[in-house]
């Protein structure tokens, strides 16, 4: 187990002036100390940032690049176990999610992203001009510079690594920083940086809370770019803040993501899709559903089935076998989604189950778990339908009419996913590009393919990342013109 996490600057690791504790979710105990950048540190990693990218990082082939890449994603899958370990001690998430999604996806990435660099080309046209003679257009692809990446708890590596592959890919370098309450797996991939021979300054960790040393980092005058994952209030916070230097900027933020069931859904597979969209990882994916609409043909039989899913979820101990989900991240979130829960009961919501905290009578009873809960009766304009509550619930409700439905699942300030459950094929096609949001999923949900558009729009993101599109964020098209004169002979 890692006992202290430092900052890895310039090719080595770096001993702060002051350290945080990192807490166990599951029961509440210190598990380790997290050293802060200082300003100086933060300074100190874009300044050998910038530095790498001309001399090293720069001078590279992306043949080489992509093999370095490569290499990390092996490195990996070599310590797998170490980063499933420290996922878990982090987040309390269990064993089966970090074994199914976060550590392999982490190691996808990175080959993804590699492979897609070699052939992500420019463009070219011929052009014919008035007077009767050509030029020719071509662009090359350049890196933007220094990239700052600023990533969230709920998925940590996986997010971290879905900005870090594609940027080092097109040749930037970059700086990470993870969330404070989970650095653990960013601190073990700086290592593996430095073990497949990564050139110092291209892969820069900072550690620290977002409240004291995020500007820092977002202001910076020598970071060209940044790309950030997380809530929508500090994204919003983020973009002023740097408005003044004019940088390319990618968001992926919140959501208040809906599920539609048909009338000409299969029930059973709708169940078993909306227990898994509103309760994987506790709740805390920004994709997860927070709303549910059912048919009223099947909404009494949905509501009963979905109960029953929601209850017979196994809550514990991460390595437990069977445990499907383990605690909230933190205290402080923990509080959160129990206050909304207490609100949904205080406007009059139907709590059908959960609404609490579970009691263990153990060690557990001092860390982070709450009740998978699904609640009913509230309207769509009451906040808990509105906020993104970022934990193990639903409010489900009725409707009568596909455009009704369409109506009121548009009707919130976010725009990131929605589920569609029908059999029917042409009410998939129609009502699917109906929805504003960046993705919809029919008869399944989370399904990715690394190579597809992946955002969101209204308060749920800026841009698109995936495949070719993070490729296009984290270089600079630059396109040259060439004049290309008559023959002599011709004029
Ligand atoms: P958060 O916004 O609190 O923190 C995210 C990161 O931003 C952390 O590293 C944090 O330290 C940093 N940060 C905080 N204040 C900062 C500042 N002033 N300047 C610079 N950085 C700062 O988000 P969170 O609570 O870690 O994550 C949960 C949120 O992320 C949810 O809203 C969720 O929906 C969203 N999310 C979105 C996506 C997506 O793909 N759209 C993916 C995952 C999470
Ligand atoms: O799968 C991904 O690439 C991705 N960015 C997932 C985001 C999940 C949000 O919590």
């Amino acid at each position: 187990m890692i006992d202290t996490l430092h900052c890895y600057i310039d090719g080595k690791f770096e001993r702060s002036e002051h350290y945080f504790d990192n807490i166990n979710p599951v029961n509440g105990e210190k598990i380790a100390d997290i050293g802060e950048a200082s300003q100086a540190q933060v300074d100190l990693a874009v300044t050998a940032a910038k530095r790498a990218l001309s001399s090293k990082w720069g001078a590279m082939s992306v043949q080489q690049r992509s093999a370095l890449l490569h290499k990390v994603a092996d490195r990996i899958e070599a310590r797998l176990a170490e980063f499933i370990d420290a996922e878990i001690a982090d987040t309390g998430k269990s064993l089966y999610q970090v074994e199914t999604i976060d550590i392999p996806r982490a190691a996808a990435n990175f080959r993804t992203f590699a492979d897609l660099a070699k052939f992500y080309t420019g463009e070219t046209f011929v052009t014919d001009t008035a007077t009767g003679e050509q030029a020719l257009n071509y662009s090359v692809n350049k890196p933007l510079g220094v990239v700052a990446i600023i990533s969230p708890w709920n998925l940590p590596l996986l997010l971290a690594t879905w900005k870090v592959a594609p940027a080092l890919a097109c040749g930037n370098c970059v700086i990470l920083k993870p969330s404070e309450e989970t650095s653990s797996t960013a601190y073990l991939l700086a290592q593996v940086m430095d073990e497949v021979g990564l050139p110092a300054g291209v892969f820069n960790l900072i550690l620290g809370r977002g409240k004291y040393i995020g500007d820092a980092l977002t202001q910076h005058p020598k970071v060209d770019a940044i790309t950030f994952t997380g809530a929508s209030a500090t994204g919003k916070h983020i973009m002023s803040a740097v408005s003044s230097g004019v940088k390319p900027l990618s968001f992926e933020l919140g959501g208040k993501n809906a599920a539609i069931v048909f009338q000409d859904a299969d029930l059973d597979k709708a169940v078993a899709g909306v227990a898994r969209s509103t309760f994987t990882n506790c709740g805390q994916v920004c994709l997860c559903t927070e709303r549910v609409f059912v048919h009223r043909v099947l909404y009494q039989a949905f509501v009963e089935k979905l109960v029953k899913a929601a209850e017979a979820i196994k809550i514990g101990y991460p390595k437990e076998s069977n445990v499907l989900i383990g605690p909230l991240v933190s205290k402080q979130h923990q509080q959160k989604v129990l206050s909304y829960y207490q609100q949904a009961k205080k406007s009059g919501a139907k709590v059908l189950t959960g609404g609490g905290v579970p009691s263990f009578g153990d060690e557990r009873d001092n860390g982070c778990y709450i009740e998978p809960t699904i609640i009913t009766g509230l309207s769509d304009e009451d906040p808990i339908n509105q906020e993104e509550i970022f934990g193990p619930i639903c409010h489900v409700s009725v409707f009568d009419d596909e455009y009704e439905v369409v109506e009121r699942v548009n009707n919130t300030a976010y725009g990131l996913a929605a589920a569609i459950w029908t059999e029917n094929l042409s009410r998939a096609h129609r009502v699917a590009p109906q929805m504003d949001v960046g993705l919809v999923w029919v008869n399944t949900w989370f399904l990715r393919d690394l190579r597809a558009p992946f955002g969101g729009v209204k308060l749920s993101g800026i841009g698109r990342e995936g495949g070719a599109h993070s490729m296009a964020f984290y270089s600079e098209p630059v396109n040259i013109c060439i004049n290309i004169d008559k023959h002599p002979y011709d004029n």
